[in-house]
């Protein structure tokens, strides 16, 4: 399980935080969420790398963790990263009951069969279609923008004082980051120094699967992901100078290289 968490951007995790000092809240009551949605991409990584899965030999530049162990630990380690996750959240300092609960509530939500999980298992039925624009977003939107988007879901259930207006700007900034965050993914594996470019070399899912380079071409999509970036950080309008934390990350993600 150490193995699987070493490394990695914690991009999620920074969301949590920096979506929190949007919020003036304290970082400290904000550890126990963005832990436990890093623990839940941990474990998502671990079994998207699975034979049965996308079948990949290194994650994070080392190998992943059923060739660095084997198999069945590596099922069992994502089965426990996630219920760790949860662990984490109902232990939470310096939230009460029901805000635990509501972030319990979301993450699951998030992970599931209506998010991560729902999105994963599109992935898996599309292999060898060509997909349409909407469908492939549809597929973004639940396998890596459910849990984006839950990131700053989290960070609002932790704000005692939150109004309409700053839910739905926070909740547009992670849908807009979630899909941006995937196109660049995309362009990066085809143009980028992806540390693990290359990682797939031979292996079949890969190369049937449908991207947004694939279906509307490498200039379009950049262009798709520029406008996203930009709608992100239009939606922050709203908090003035507080948001500085989450634009700055919009910026680090948009000139990314890995
Ligand atoms: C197996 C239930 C299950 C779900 C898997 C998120 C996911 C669903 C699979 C990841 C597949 C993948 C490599 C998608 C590309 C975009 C993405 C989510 C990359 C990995 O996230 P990063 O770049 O990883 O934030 P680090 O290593 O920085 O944490």
């Amino acid at each position: 399980m150490r193995y699987a968490c070493d490394g990695g951007k914690r991009l999620r995790a920074l969301l949590v935080y920096a979506a929190g000092e949007t919020l003036g809240l304290e970082a400290q009551l904000l550890d126990a969420p963005a832990s436990a949605v890093e623990l839940i991409h941990a474990y998502s990584l671990v079994h998207d790398d699975l034979p049965a899965m996308d079948d990949d030999d290194l994650r994070r530049g080392r190998p992943t963790v059923h060739k660095a162990y084997d198999e069945a630990t590596a099922i069992l380690v994502g089965d426990a990263l996630q219920t760790l996750a949860f662990t984490v959240l109902t232990r939470g300092a310096g939230l009460s009951p029901a805000q635990k609960l509501g972030m319990v509530e979301a993450l699951a939500e998030a992970s599931g069969s209506c998010g991560m999980v729902g999105g994963q298992a599109i992935d898996l039925q599309s292999e060898g279609k060509n997909l349409s624009l909407p469908e492939l977003e549809n597929l973004h939107i639940h396998k890596t923008g459910a849990l984006i988007r839950a990131s700053l879901k989290l960070a609002c259930l932790a704000s005692p004082a939150l109004d309409n207006a700053q839910a739905d700007a926070l909740d547009r900034y992670g849908k807009c980051i979630g899909l941006a965050f995937q196109i660049q993914d995309d362009v990066l594996d085809i143009e980028g120094s992806s540390e693990d470019l290359g990682k797939t070399a031979g292996k079949d899912s890969a190369s049937l699967k449908s991207t947004y380079p694939s279906v509307m071409g490498l200039p379009a999509a950049k262009e798709r992901a520029a406008e996203l970036f930009s709608d992100a950080d239009k939606a922050l309008s709203v908090f003035g100078d507080s948001a500085a934390a989450l634009r700055w990350l919009a910026k680090h993600i948009q000139s990314r290289n890995h």
